[in-house]
């Protein structure tokens, strides 16, 4: 059968998802996996009549330019599309969809993670047995970390993976605190045993523990700045599983440096993928968990992800408004 739609992805997906895009469009598979470079973005948007990009595709303004008079679709695989220009996509007539929902519960698990790392020093625990040098035995003043139970979790952004962050917490013996643009409904927050709080700044200065969990948007970039990080406790440590950019991250490794605040556990990056040398300093010296991205890598949420990935195809294809449309005033 002549599939008609030319179907450009990026990166490598699950087989099973490949498989599917190749049976329902003429989908053009990156068989290397290697993130295309900006010639050949470009030359992908001229051609296709659906782009499928990845965090790792940045399709600004000027590359939006670029598209070919077929694009009228750019269907993200992933949540976040902070990479993608959607104003300048949809004024030249081209949608944006993402995949909510899916990565919420894996995403959550991966920020309780690090909740549970950086006090507990899971990390630095480990390094000691992989170091080769021989472990002296247990003693009861050494690895000492701080109790999860009875301190307070301060959640920025308190959408799907902020409550199930918050649902995690909740069970772990912490005390659910929250800021988030709207306050969310009685119901929720009775179910929580959240307390919330209009003023960030009012938080961030009263919490054991901050996780980020807020998209970033041009309203959340640096919304933890070098004032408001400086208002966090010394004893407090901080854990961001949403992007890089919501946090001013040189502020936050002078923090640390200084000892102003006690620990970070990090999934995400300013300048991803180059990760800061002063953070890895400070990873090695057990002060920061970093990970590289991994909050939405399970097999099942891949796969997810590019279920929803063909569902926003297939009803753009089809005439209809596709199910997870982005557009900027959800931004
Ligand atoms: C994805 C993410 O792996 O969905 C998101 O927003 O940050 C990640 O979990 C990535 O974006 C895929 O493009």
């Amino acid at each position: 059968m002549r599939r008609t739609h030319r179907v450009i992805i990026t990166r490598r997906l699950p087989d099973v998802v490949e498989t599917r895009m190749r049976e329902l469009f003429d989908a053009e598979l990156n068989m290397t996996d290697a993130p295309m470079d900006e010639a050949a973005l470009a030359a992908a948007m001229q051609a296709a009549d659906v782009l499928v990009p990845t965090v790792t595709d940045r399709i600004d303004a000027a590359m939006i330019e670029r598209a070919g008079p077929n694009l009228k679709l750019i269907a993200n695989f992933g949540n976040g599309v902070d990479h993608i220009d959607v104003a300048a996509a949809n004024a030249r007539g081209i949608h944006v969809t993402n995949t909510p929902g899916v990565l919420t519960e894996d995403t959550a698990d991966m920020t309780m993670a690090l909740i549970l790392a950086v006090p507990r020093r899971l990390v630095a625990g480990a390094r000691t047995l992989l170091s080769g040098e021989p472990w002296a035995g247990w003693s009861p003043t050494w690895m000492l970390g701080r109790r999860l139970g009875g301190k307070r979790l301060g959640i920025v952004g308190m959408g799907r993976i902020g409550q199930a962050v918050a649902r995690r917490a909740k069970a772990f013996g912490l005390a659910v605190h929250y800021h988030n643009r709207r306050r969310v409904s009685t119901a929720v927050e009775e179910s929580l045993e959240a307390t919330y709080w209009e003023s960030l700044d009012q938080m961030l200065a009263r919490m054991d523990i901050i996780s980020v969990n807020c998209p970033h948007t041009p309203a959340t970039y640096h919304l933890l700045s070098a004032r408001r990080l400086a208002l966090l406790r010394p004893d407090a440590f901080i854990v961001n599983t949403a992007r890089g950019e919501v946090i001013d991250e040189a502020a936050l490794v002078k923090l640390l440096e200084a000892g102003k605040i006690a620990g970070a556990g990090l999934d995400v990056f300013e300048h991803e993928p180059v990760l800061n040398p002063k953070l890895r300093r400070l990873a090695n010296e057990g002060k920061v968990v970093v990970l590289p991205h991994m909050g939405s890598a399970t097999v099942e949420s891949r796969i997810d992800m590019g279920d929803k990935v063909i569902m926003n195809i297939r009803a753009h294809l089809d005439g209809h408004q596709p199910p997870n449309r982005v557009v900027p005033a959800m931004l």
